[in-house]
C-alpha cells in the first residue's frame, strides 16, 4: 500500500479493512451503508461483486478503508470465478482487519468456519447481517451459539441490518480499535479508487442483472468505449458502452423483443449516471458476442477484473 499523504502530528489511525463472505451476504450493501452513498453495486443475486471495491469512510478523525469483495465460493474451473475469489483472499490478506459476513438466518457454517481458517491477514470481525428477518429471541439464541466461537482469530460477533442500519454505527465504531497508528491513506474527499468508466460499468451491470433470468448475468460484462470529457461539466456527455455476451443466443435475449430489454436497461442506467456525473448523457448501448471474455485472462484484467498469479 501506497501512503499518499502523511497525517500531521502522532496518533492518526487508519486501516485497511476488507469485507469478506459467502456470496449475497449484504457486503456490499454495508459498504454503502458505512460510506453513505453507493460505492458498489447490489443485487438479490450471489456473485454480482467480481472485483475489489475499495471505499474510504473517514469518521471521528479514523480513515478506514473498506475492501469489499467479491464472494466467496468454489470456483470450479470457471476463470472468472476463480479470479473472483482469488480476489477476496488476496484483499483479506492486504487487510488489517476482516470483517466476515455471515446471514443471520444461516449462522456460521462448517464452510464458513474453513474459509476463516484459510483466511490469511488481519483479526477477524463475525457480522450477523439481516438481523430484520429474525425475531429479538431467534437472533439472542443464535448470538448465544456463536459467542462461544470467539477466539483468537473471531475477535467479536456483532448482529447488524446493512439493509435498515440497525446496528452499524456500534460496529463503525467499535473498528478503530482494531487499527494501527498509520498514514491517512487517502485524501479528505477522495472516496474511492475506481475509474469513471469502471463505475459506469458497474451501474449498467447491475441494471442488467436485475433485469435477466437465470445463468444469463453470468455470461455478460460491460465495457466503457467512450466516456466524453468535457470543459463544463454540466454539458451533454456521449458515453457508448459494449455489452459482451458469450454467445450469439444470449444477444437476441439481452437485446430482447424490438430491442425493449436493452432500452429498459439503457433507461435506467441513464437516469442513475445523470445523477451521478450531474450532466445529461447521450447514451449508446451495444451487445457484442465475445466468446473469450470470461475464459481469457488479459480480457478479464482489461474488465478490470484482477488476473491470477499462476498456480
Ligand atoms: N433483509 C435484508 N436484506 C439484505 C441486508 N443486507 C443486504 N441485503 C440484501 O441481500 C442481497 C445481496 O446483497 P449484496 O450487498 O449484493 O450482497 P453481497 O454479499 O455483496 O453479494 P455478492 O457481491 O454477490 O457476494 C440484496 O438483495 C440486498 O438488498 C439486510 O441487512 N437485510
Ligand atoms: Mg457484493
Amino acid at each position: 500500500m501506497n501512503a499518499s499523504q502523511n497525517e500531521n502530528g502522532s496518533g492518526f489511525r487508519s486501516g485497511y479493512i476488507a469485507i469478506a463472505g459467502r456470496p449475497n451476504t449484504g457486503k456490499s450493501t454495508f459498504l454503502n451503508r458505512a460510506l453513505g452513498r453507493k460505492a458498489a453495486i447490489v443485487t438479490p443475486k450471489a456473485q454480482t461483486t467480481r472485483n475489489r471495491v475499495l471505499g474510504v469512510c473517514d469518521r471521528n478523525g479514523v480513515q478506514m478503508v473498506f475492501l469489499d469483495t467479491p464472494g466467496i465460493h468454489d470456483p470450479g474451473r470457471q476463470l472468472l470465478n476463480r479470479v473472483m475469489v482469488r480476489t477476496a483472499y488476496d484483499a483479506c490478506q492486504e487487510a488489517d482487519l476482516i470483517l466476515y459476513f455471515v446471514e443471520a438466518t444461516v449462522g456460521l457454517t462448517p464452510e464458513d468456519r474453513a474459509i476463516i481458517d484459510r483466511l490469511e491477514g488481519g483479526r477477524v470481525i463475525l457480522v450477523f447481517n439481516k438481523v430484520d428477518r429474525l425475531t429479538n429471541d431467534r437472533l439472542m439464541e443464535r448470538l448465544a451459539a456463536v459467542s462461544a466461537l470467539a477466539d483468537g482469530r473471531i475477535a467479536e460477533v456483532v448482529p447488524i441490518s446493512a439493509l435498515n442500519g440497525r446496528n452499524v454505527d456500534r460496529l463503525l465504531d467499535l473498528l478503530p480499535g482494531f487499527l494501527p497508528e498509520g498514514p491517512r491513506y487517502f485524501p479528505a474527499g477522495q472516496w474511492t479508487d475506481q475509474s469513471e468508466d469502471f463505475i459506469i460499468a458497474e451501474v449498467i451491470r447491475e441494471k442488467l442483472f436485475m433485469q435477466l433470468r437465470q445463468e444469463l448475468p453470468y455470461a455478460l460484462a460491460v465495457r466503457v468505449v467512450t466516456w466524453e470529457k468535457r470543459p463544463d461539466p454540466s454539458e451533454v456527455r456521449d458515453l457508448e458502452a459494449l455489452i459482451l455476451v458469450a454467445r450469439e443466443s444470449q444477444k437476441g435475449i439481452v437485446i430482447g423483443h424490438r430491442g425493449e430489454g436493452l432500452k429498459r436497461v439503457g433507461a435506467l442506467a441513464r437516469k442513475e449516471l445523470e445523477e451521478l456525473f450531474g450532466c445529461p448523457i447521450y447514451m449508446r448501448l451495444q451487445v457484442r458476442v465475445e466468446k473469450e471474455w470470461s475464459t481469457d485472462a488479459r480480457i478479464l484484467a482489461d474488465l478490470g477484473y484482477a488476473e491470477p498469479d499462476e498456480d
